[in-house]
């Protein structure tokens, strides 16, 4: 079906979906690894390119391609590229875009691998990486050199909550003739569509709210521009870190109701911010929806809603958070994020573990920042969750 002319959640449920011979009513999963040509010129023609046909699941593949067209409908792109886990579309997308001798601008504040494979594996190749806190455009400006090929921002960022002005963004990488790639894991599409404020690349790990279910590890990137994707896919391919098709399934069950959990999840995460706000334990919170986000006023004109992601720390540092941790029975102490159910975790000795310690300092990643991801159970449940668990702390 057509969805170009539709609206958001008309496309969470068409968009991408074709008519196969059985008139099945959802988009099948197509497990196989080959396909069948009708002739010896049939094959050969779409290996040249002369017959548009399938050929083998990791160069593409019915269901995969139907989510990779969902996706591309919702953050307004050319098209989309799956792959096998959000860190695979960022090493897809890396491996294409840098070459050796060629430096790459990131924000500080990434998720922690995003940031080690270019300290510890693309510096192997003579690759360039320079992270700075991109919520300061300033700090971009001064950090671009004559090699820079690549401005690649995160934003609501992992774990600070720091936002990144998106639209300056993309004005710097058109005058300096820089890609601009934007990690939109903590937003979705739902929330943020950076290709209409100018970025040339959008990722994600739809492991997180795009699947929403915390049931499979996944990632997809989408471009504006035909060319680009020719180069990506061409990378994502090589390197052979394809989406499989069950996952491509799943992933289309699951962002069907994109819009539905992130209104509910960030309904439930304001009113669980503004209960930390006011927790006498609480020395510090940065949550987007609340007036004391430091960017508070761009999260409201450059997203359409401040999602469920927040970072708190407690008066009483690291210790208290562990006990924190320790003592919540609702929410479950566990990595990843952006699923139905409530998650907490401590990215200094988690998911930011492999990032040194000074710089974990330096980009704001605290010992004593808990993080938080507000699933869409009773938000008066997961309160109390969090105050029986702040009895313990005393
Ligand atoms: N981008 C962001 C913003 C992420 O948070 C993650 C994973 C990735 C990319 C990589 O995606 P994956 O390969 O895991 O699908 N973030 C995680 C986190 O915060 N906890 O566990 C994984």
């Amino acid at each position: 079906m057509n969805t170009k002319d539709k609206g958001f959640n008309t496309k969470l449920i068409h968009a991408g979906a074709f008519d196969d011979e059985f008139g099945s009513a959802t988009v099948p999963i197509y497990q196989t690894s080959t396909f069948k040509f009708k002739s010896a010129r049939h094959g050969a023609d779409c290996f040249s390119g002369k017959s548009d046909g399938y050929i083998y699941t990791r160069i593409a593949n019915p269901t995969i391609r139907a989510f990779e067209q969902n996706i591309a409908a919702l953050e307004n792109g050319y098209d989309g590229i799956a792959t096998s886990s959000g860190m695979a579309a960022i090493t897809s997308v890396y491996m294409a875009l840098l070459g050796a001798g060629s430096h790459i601008v990131s924000s500080d504040a990434v998720y922690g691998p995003a940031r080690g494979v270019l300290e510890q594996d693309f510096s192997r190749f003579n690759v360039e990486a320079t992270f700075v806190n991109t919520a300061n455009t300033e700090n971009i400006l001064k950090a671009i050199k004559p090699n820079t090929k690549v401005l690649y921002v995160e934003t609501p960022a992992n774990p600070t909550m720091e936002i990144t002005d998106l639209k300056a963004c993309a004005k710097i990488a058109r005058e300096k003739g820089l890609l601009l790639v934007v990690d939109n894991t903590f937003s979705s599409p739902y929330l943020q569509k950076p290709l209409d404020m100018g970025a040339d690349v959008v990722l994600h790990s739809i492991t997180k709210f795009i699947n929403g279910h915390a049931d499979i590890v996944g990632g997809v990137i989408v471009t504006k521009d035909p060319e680009l994707y020719k180069k990506i896919r061409h990378s994502m391919v090589y390197m052979g870190c394809n989406m499989d098709p069950t996952q491509a399934f799943m992933v289309l069950r699951g962002v069907k109701t994109l819009a539905l959990r992130i209104e509910r999840a960030q309904q439930n995460a304001q009113k669980i911010a503004t209960y930390l706000q006011n927790h006498p334990m609480v020395a510090w919170i940065k949550y987007p929806g609340l007036p004391s986000h430091p960017q508070y006023e761009l999260a409201k004109t450059q997203m359409d809603g401040f999602g469920s992601m927040m970072s708190f720390g407690l008066k009483g540092g690291y210790e208290a958070g562990r006990k924190l941790m320790d003592n919540v029975h609702l929410a479950i102490l566990a990595v990843s994020l952006g699923g139905v159910e409530t998650l907490i975790q401590h990215p200094a000795s988690m998911t930011h573990a492999g990032v040194s310690h000074e710089h974990k300092q330096a980009a704001g990643i605290t010992d004593d920042l808990v993080r938080f991801s507000v699933g869409i159970e009773d938000a008066e449940d997961i309160i109390a969750d969090l105050e029986q668990a702040f009895t313990k702390l005393d």
